[in-house]
């Protein structure tokens, strides 16, 4: 936690150049960058004064507990957000969830590191919407301990649990554009005008969120963030891809080799576990596809 202090404050949004501060005290004010604070981002806390001509300046950056990144389309890695303590990964049923890209989201929040919340939105539409193999997917998810919220942002179905797992964290929501990000923070700050976009004929989003915005809730804080349409992860060796799957954690260092990453080694327990249903074995394939994909990169 930093302290608060009047010269310390908390970046809610940034475009280019400028910056939208929380002051110790709340209140919003603008402000400009020194060049080289290039990747300062949602959620950094921030040293700012006031120049003689009365403009606010950010002049450093406080150290950070993590920062969430990305690469952008020419793959330079742009940070998104700061000091995340739960990441909360949304799809929905429509568009369709990618099972793939939540597993690298939960990746990702381990090398934070991160707690994560599993959201399933749209819940209204999962009827009409998702697919047998769906259920078993999700409840593999469950079964490995990660905590599932199913949400439906006009009934307010599942909000109530959202909020209370945040308490006082700082939170980010996360995933495909159009599966309703900026839907479930209005419906957690009903008297906050916020924009939502529709999605087209084919279930995909319009990108409608373009920066990363923090809003305050009763204790904690939740980032807003731009939707994405592939999430990647930078390269990581087989041990940190591992360390992304929680329920091979009871198995460690029972494979024949230390080494072991579970393919085609003798004597691996992971695979024999698959076998056995002791590890979901949807998980356990989709680890296989991404462990081949990071290796050949
Ligand atoms: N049926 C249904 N539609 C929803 C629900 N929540 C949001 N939507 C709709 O989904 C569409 C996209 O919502 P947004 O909140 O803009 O989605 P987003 O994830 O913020 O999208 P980006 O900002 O592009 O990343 C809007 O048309 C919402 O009305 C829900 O629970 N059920
Ligand atoms: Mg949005
Ligand atoms: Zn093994």
């Amino acid at each position: 936690m930093v302290e608060k202090s009047q010269d310390i404050g908390r970046v809610i949004s940034r475009f280019g150049a400028e910056l939208i501060l929380a002051t110790y005290n709340g209140e919003h004010i603008r402000c400009t960058t020194r060049r080289k604070l290039d990747n300062v981002a949602s959620g950094d806390y921030v040293r700012w004064q006031k120049e003689a001509q009365g403009n606010a300046v950010v002049t450093a950056i406080e150290p950070r507990k993590n920062v969430l990144s990305r690469p952008d389309f020419r793959g330079k890695i742009r940070v998104i957000a700061a000091n995340i303590d739960v990441l909360i990964v949304v799809s929905s049923w429509r568009p369709e969830p990618s099972w793939e890209m939540l597993d690298r989201y939960l990746v990702a929040a381990e090398q934070l590191p991160a707690e994560v919340i599993i959201v399933m939105n749209k819940a209204d539409l999962r009827g009409e919407y998702s697919a047998a193999a769906d259920d078993v997917y999700l409840e593999e998810y469950s079964r490995i301990g990660y905590q599932v919220i199913h949400t439906d942002t006009k009934t307010g179905q599942g909000i109530a649990e959202i909020s209370d797992a945040l308490g006082e964290k700082t939170a980010i929501l996360a995933g495909q554009s159009g599966v309703g990000k900026s839907s479930l923070i209005a419906c957690l700050l009903p008297e906050q005008s916020i924009r939502v976009g529709e999605i087209g004929d084919t279930g995909e989003g319009r990108h409608t969120t373009t920066v990363a915005t923090l809003y305050r809730l009763a204790g904690g804080s939740l980032i807003d963030s731009p939707g994405v349409r592939d999430f990647a992860l930078p390269p990581l060796n087989p041990s940190e891809l591992q360390s992304g799957y929680p329920e091979f954690a009871e198995f460690a260092g029972m494979c024949k080799f230390n080494n072991c990453t579970h393919q085609h080694e003798p004597g691996c327990v992971i695979k024999s576990a698959v076998k056995s249903n002791d590890l979901p074995p949807h998980r356990y394939q989709r680890y296989l596809n991404l462990l081949t994909r990071q290796i050949n990169h």
